[in-house]
């Protein structure tokens, strides 16, 4: 037996022995690693204190502590990361000539069902491109909701395919007074300007509809006409100097003429006027083919309140003359509401009467 428990105990004191070397070791290893993923650290934090500098510096106002300058190859690589790449002259996702047809039954639930990325008040940009321009498109409005819908149902597709930064309003004119499609246009660039920076306006009819999405509503180097074969025409222009319909200008472009006149009441005319303001400040009209062109106007009976005026070629005889008077610059309306809606923004106006 005392042979037997010595033999035990000097086993039992070799294990010991060896716990306590392995604890040793364990203990050293772990020292070491620590001491080095200190220095990692150290690495880590100064690492980090250069990248922030780049983002910083792309702010409107840099801010570049002193003696941590960025390295320059840093920031040509980070910046594709920020910013999205300009989307293309042609858009790639354009199909040509379209089927245009007004005998479909059309809902505003559908026309939003078909169009889930359009943002409340009928705002959309391209998520995968910066758009090359920001468009207004204006649409002056009175009782013609059965045509409103048919003009986003084949609109909305159009416009999103064309890779616009766009937003569509609806300008509504209060009362049963005369109509005065000028005015509104005005008063439709007015209050788009409010809401974001748009470099471009298309003025648009609410019941025409382009028969070719390569027909951009966007603007062009010159004052652009785009519906330049309607069916009511037999799709042709009906008069060279004719600028109804749809057309864009450029906010430059647009200040330019003074915007359009205030005092076309009914119907006829101001499309001449505007023509005129064109032609007198030395632009010319851009168009497109007559092919590329087509459109198809929604047929529909004179408006109340919107018989033809009277006074009309009287008043495009001396575009010249009251143009820098009458514009823009001496635009006045009260706005009576604005409403955010799914697909489009509808300012409700009282543009006064004749
Ligand atoms: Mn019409």
């Amino acid at each position: 037996m005392p042979a037997d428990s010595s033999v035990n105990f000097s086993v039992l004191h070799r294990i010991c022995k060896l716990v306590v070397l392995l604890c040793f070791l364990h203990i050293a290893v772990t020292v070491v690693f620590y001491v080095r993923s200190l220095d990692f650290r150290v690495a880590f934090v100064q690492n980090q204190q250069s990248n922030n500098i780049t983002p910083k510096s792309q702010n409107n106002k840099p801010v570049v502590s002193p003696g941590l300058e960025p390295a320059k190859e840093e920031k040509v690589l980070e910046q594709p990361v920020k910013k999205l790449e300009k989307c293309p002259e042609t858009s790639p996702l354009l199909v040509g000539p379209l089927r245009v047809e007004f005998n479909i039954p059309v809902s505003l639930e559908l026309v939003k069902k078909e169009n889930p990325n359009v943002q409340p008040g009928g705002r959309f940009k391209p998520k995968d491109c910066e758009a090359l321009q920001k468009v207004a498109i204006i649409i002056p409005f009175r009782n013609r909701e059965e045509h409103l819908k048919y003009w986003l149902y084949y609109l909305h597709p159009i416009l999103q395919r064309q890779q616009l930064d766009y937003g569509i309003y609806v300008i509504n004119q209060d009362g049963d007074e005369t109509f005065n499609r000028a005015k509104l246009l005005n008063i439709g660039y007015a209050e788009a300007l409010k809401e974001y920076d748009y470099n471009c306006f298309v003025f648009s009819d609410v019941d025409l509809i382009p028969m070719d999405d390569r027909n951009t509503y966007k603007c062009f180097s010159q004052p652009r006409h785009l519906s330049v074969s309607m069916d009511k025409f037999g799709f042709r222009l009906p008069y060279n100097q004719y600028f109804g319909g749809v057309s864009s200008l450029s906010k430059e472009q647009y200040l330019k003429i003074n915007g359009f006149p205030n005092n076309y009441w009914g119907w006829g005319g101001e499309d001449d006027d505007i023509y005129n303001r064109v032609a007198s400040k030395g632009m010319s009209i851009s168009r497109p083919t007559g092919e590329i062109g087509k459109c198809r106007m929604i047929r529909h009976n004179r408006d109340k309140m919107n018989d033809p005026n009277p006074q009309r070629f009287n008043r495009i005889a001396h575009t010249r003359e009251t143009m820098y008077k009458d514009g823009i610059n001496s635009l006045k309306y009260q706005v009576l509401s604005i409403q955010k809606l799914d697909l489009f923004t509808t300012i409700t106006v009282d543009v006064g009467k004749p």
